[in-house]
């Protein structure tokens, strides 16, 4: 099955076997210069300050190619979380039972700086789940172990028990975290990251995350079966959340609230943190720098709107420099997603100048597009130039498709290569990988990404009967964006980008479209690539890729936190004796 469909431009003799991986970037060398919107110059160090955002430390600085090197051991960030099955209110709206993280709705902003160590317990206070926790983005360096996705590389955390995981921030920027565990995190398992490091703009103080999200009254696992078994397609939402918090349809609640000085400039870390939902986003009256796609800088551009897919993020820099008063953070969601607070006067936040008066903006916002395409290609640069080798090959098309089953209540699932993919909690893959299992099982959905250095080319083709849009996130990598477009690929070169394309860890699949997308082979281990869509995640979206089998157990040294977890999960879940089933893919 994983080599069925292959489709090269050039050849077909070099399968998964495209090209060796260039030589990075040259020598590294801390920024001096001084920012264009100041006099100022950093000083001889080069210390990261307002008007030094590029410079870091110690020869480390916006230039720096983080895939080649990382400050030296850093500090140790410990938390503790505790996921417990509680209720939820964030809207006014009621009571709602939900799930979360140190009782606290996202759950707490982990912080820590770029070369830092984050040694993070997660203890398991729910009575009837299993829980694991994924830290969406971080690249997870030779610890693939501590990637935190149930059935593929632990066991699900058993109630009552704990898991530490531990990873250096390779990467610095903005990103959340969330359970991986089936549909858990619509439940409100959900937290942000923040890792310091240097920027491609300027800019005063850092306002931190802004979280968005869209929110169901219900609770997500009874969602998540109704949108395995419709037919009329997933739930709507009830209301979406920044920061946590909205009004609601019959005024109560609140708008979130950011207060901002005239004449200062504001970083802020937007992250889209839906089950479902995109969003297109504007600040009124204040164009804004957007320096950041998702964990990579970029050459800073401005814009008045984004459109933020599902798992991404931009950290953007917005100059307080309009009259003093109070101005709309529109979040809009795009394309057929409706909100059912729709009568809603305004969806969004608020941005309040020291000394405006109280009360509801009265701004007026720009034009927003009403399809739901990931920001082009063109405005986000990766800010450290990297290049993909123009000779590359696809490793293999993966063909997207679904299947109902009417005789099981119309079940709905997706498939890759005809395949739904359904992770066994009790054996993770990256277990199996170690012990030399070649054979994972029908429903693994297992690509192979053998050879060390090697770069690998994906194409992903989506032209299924349903034309959606899937935001699609990839672990254990950022991945380069070759290609992208509507219709089906022509398997030429023609309108590729294999000098500096934009670099993310997860970009939109267009609706009845294609997405090439390539990696080098440089991080053994076992990596989910999956539709962060909560529901299609569910219903089997996803694939695994199986990266330098034999060089995993090497990288990533000690394997006891999983061998404890599944003990501990095995216990717990007894095949054929357990409160609950597993009635989707498990992640
Ligand atoms: C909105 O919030 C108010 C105040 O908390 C509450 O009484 C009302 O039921 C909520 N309305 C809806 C539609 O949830
Ligand atoms: C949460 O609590 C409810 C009862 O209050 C219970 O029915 C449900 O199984 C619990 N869920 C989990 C995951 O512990
Ligand atoms: C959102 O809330 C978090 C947690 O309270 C806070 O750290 C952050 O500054 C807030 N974001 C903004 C943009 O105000
Ligand atoms: C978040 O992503 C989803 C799906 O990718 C999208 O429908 C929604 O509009 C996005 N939200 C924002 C605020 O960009
Ligand atoms: C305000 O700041 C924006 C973004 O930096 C800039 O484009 C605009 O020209 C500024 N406007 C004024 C009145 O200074
Ligand atoms: C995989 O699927 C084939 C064909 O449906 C079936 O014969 C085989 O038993 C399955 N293997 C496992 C391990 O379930
Ligand atoms: C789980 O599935 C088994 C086999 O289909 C069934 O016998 C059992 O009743 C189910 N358990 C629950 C709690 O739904
Ligand atoms: C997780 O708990 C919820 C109830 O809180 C339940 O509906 C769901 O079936 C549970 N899932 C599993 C696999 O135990
Ligand atoms: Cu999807």
């Amino acid at each position: 099955m994983i080599f069925k469909r292959i489709s090269c431009w050039l050849s077909f003799s070099s399968l998964a076997f495209a090209g060796t991986i260039p030589k990075r970037g040259s020598p590294v060398v801390a920024e001096r210069q001084a920012a264009s919107t100041t006099s100022a110059v950093p000083d001889g160090a080069c210390t990261n300050g307002p008007r030094t955002r590029n410079c870091w430390s110690n020869g480390f600085s916006i230039s720096t190619d983080f895939d080649a090197k990382s400050p030296p051991a850093g500090v140790t960030r410990n938390y503790n979380l505790e996921i417990t099955n509680t209720t939820a209110n964030p809207d006014g709206g009621g009571s709602k039972p939900a799930m979360l993280i140190n009782k606290q709705f996202p759950g707490p902003v982990i912080q820590g700086n770029w070369g830092d160590t984050f040694v993070i317990n997660v203890k398991n206070s729910l009575q009837d789940n299993g829980t694991g926790i994924h830290w969406h983005g971080v690249r997870q360096l030779n610890s693939c172990q501590h990637d935190g996705v149930p059935g593929i590389t632990e066991c699900p955390i058993a109630p009552g028990k704990t898991r530490q995981y531990v990873f250096k921030a390779t990467q610095f920027g903005t990103t959340w975290y969330h359970s991986h565990w089936s549909a858990q995190y619509g439940e409100g398992v959900v937290g942000t990251l923040i890792i310091n490091g240097p920027a491609s703009a300027n800019y005063d103080e850092d306002l931190g995350v802004l979280p968005l999200t869209d929110w169901y009254y219900k609770p997500a696992f009874e969602l998540n079966e109704q949108a395995q078994h419709s037919q009329t397609g997933p739930p709507e939402p009830d209301n979406i959340l920044v920061n946590g918090t909205h009004v609601n349809k019959s005024g109560g609640g609140k708008y979130y609230k950011m207060t901002v000085t005239k004449g200062k400039k504001y970083r802020v870390r937007l992250i889209n943190t839906s089950v479902d939902s995109d969003f297109h986003v504007t600040f009124d009256n204040h164009p804004f720098t957007v320096i950041t796609a998702d964990f990579v800088p970029i050459k800073s551009w401005v814009t008045d709107k984004l459109t933020i897919a599902i798992g991404q993020r931009y950290d953007v820099v917005i100059n307080a420099n309009q009259t003093v008063g109070n101005y709309w953070f529109r979040v809009q969601p795009c394309g057929n997603n409706k909100i059912q607070e729709a009568n809603l006067p305004n969806i969004g936040a608020i941005l309040s100048y020291t000394g405006a008066a109280s009360g509801n903006p009265t701004s007026t916002g720009v034009t927003l597009p009403t399809d739901c395409n990931d920001e082009l290609s063109k405005n986000l640069v990766p800010f450290v130039p990297n290049t993909v080798p123009s000779d590359i090959v696809p490793a293999d098309e993966l063909d997207l498709n679904f299947f109902t089953v009417p005789a099981d209540n119309n079940l709905f699932r997706w498939t890759i290569d005809g395949s739904t993919q359904i992770v066994d909690w009790n054996t993770p893959t990256l277990e199996k990988a170690i012990g030399g299992v070649t054979d994972f099982g029908n429903n693994s959905n297992i690509y192979s990404v053998p050879t060390k250095n090697n770069w690998y080319l994906w194409h992903i083709s989506n032209q299924a009967a349903i034309p959606l849009a899937h935001p699609i996130h990839l672990h254990g990598h950022d991945f380069y964006i070759v290609g992208s477009g509507t219709g089906t690929w022509d398997g030429t070169s023609n309108g590729l980008t294999f000098n500096n394309p934009t670099r993310r860890d997860t970009a939109t699949l267009p609706a009845a479209g294609y997405l090439l997308i390539a990696f080098p082979a440089d991080n053994a281990g076992t990596w989910v690539m999956h539709c962060h869509i909560a529901w299609h995640a569910s219903q089997g979206l996803s694939v695994q890729f199986l990266e330098q089998q034999g060089s995993i157990k090497g990288n990533i040294g000690s394997t006891s936190s999983y061998t404890q977890g599944c003990k501990e999960w095995n216990q717990y879940w007894v095949p054929g004796n357990h409160p609950y089933n597993q009635t989707d893919s498990g992640i």
